[in-house]
């Protein structure tokens, strides 16, 4: 049995890293074998550079920053495949959706461009969306200084993320102006439910889009 690819996406400060963490640790507990996989990955050699755009350490054109960030998957695809295939469910902090949102939101760029270079990515079995309102999520603390923390940028962000990358059969929009505990009771059930089904179909990963 493979395990499940699962996203968790949103715009800054909805609490993905919290909520992977939580469901993590709850489905361990369980007895099921669990990866947190962050994207972009700022170890790799394309992840630097990412870091050093992200924090403004470096300019660079807005489409070079999008296949960069695109490029910081493409090299991790086979690896996770391969995870997957050993039976470890994997929850992803951030995938494809945010590449798309971010950078047809931020650098204007074609939604069609960009969707593009995610074509043929592993496709995640269930994409939880964690809807906050960009406001709600800048009081959380505020924002630090990398390059699109803003409220008005989010608030793009999240309008490409709901109007345009939406897809009915495999996203669930799940509230998230909650506490922690709140929001993952909400999704608990929810990818219980894929980890379940998953053990009694062994349907093989998609790809994007
Ligand atoms: P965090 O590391 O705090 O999640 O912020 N981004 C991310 C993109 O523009 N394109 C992408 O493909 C991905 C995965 C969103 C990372 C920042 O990088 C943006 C916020």
């Amino acid at each position: 049995m493979r395990g499940v690819l699962l996203a968790l996406e949103g715009v800054d400060r909805c609490g993905k890293t919290t909520q992977a963490a939580r469901l993590a640790e709850t489905l361990r507990q369980r007895g099921h074998t669990v990866e947190t996989w962050r994207f972009p990955d700022r170890t790799t050699a394309t992840g630097k550079l990412l870091d050093a755009y992200l924090s403004r350490a470096a300019e660079m054109d807005g489409r070079v920053a999008h296949l960069l960030f695109s490029a910081n998957r493409w090299e991790k695809a086979d690896q996770l495949l391969r995870t997957l295939q050993r039976g470890v469910h994997v929850l992803l902090d951030r995938y494809a959706y945010s590449g798309v949102a971010f950078s047809a939101a931020v650098n204007q760029l074609d939604i069609d461009w960009c969707r593009a270079t995610e074509r043929g990515l592993p496709a995640p079995d269930r994409v939880f969306y964690l809807d906050v309102s960009p406001a709600a999520a800048a009081a959380r603390g505020g924002y630090g200084g990398e390059r699109y923390e803003s409220v008005p940028l989010q608030e793009q962000v999240r309008r490409v993320f709901l109007e345009h990358l939406y897809d009915a059969g495999r996203w669930h929009v799940v509230p998230a102006d909650g506490s922690v505990e709140q929001v993952h009771q909400q999704l608990l059930p929810l990818v219980l439910e894929c980890v379940e089904a998953a053990e009694h179909h062994n349907t093989p990963v998609g790809t994007l889009w």
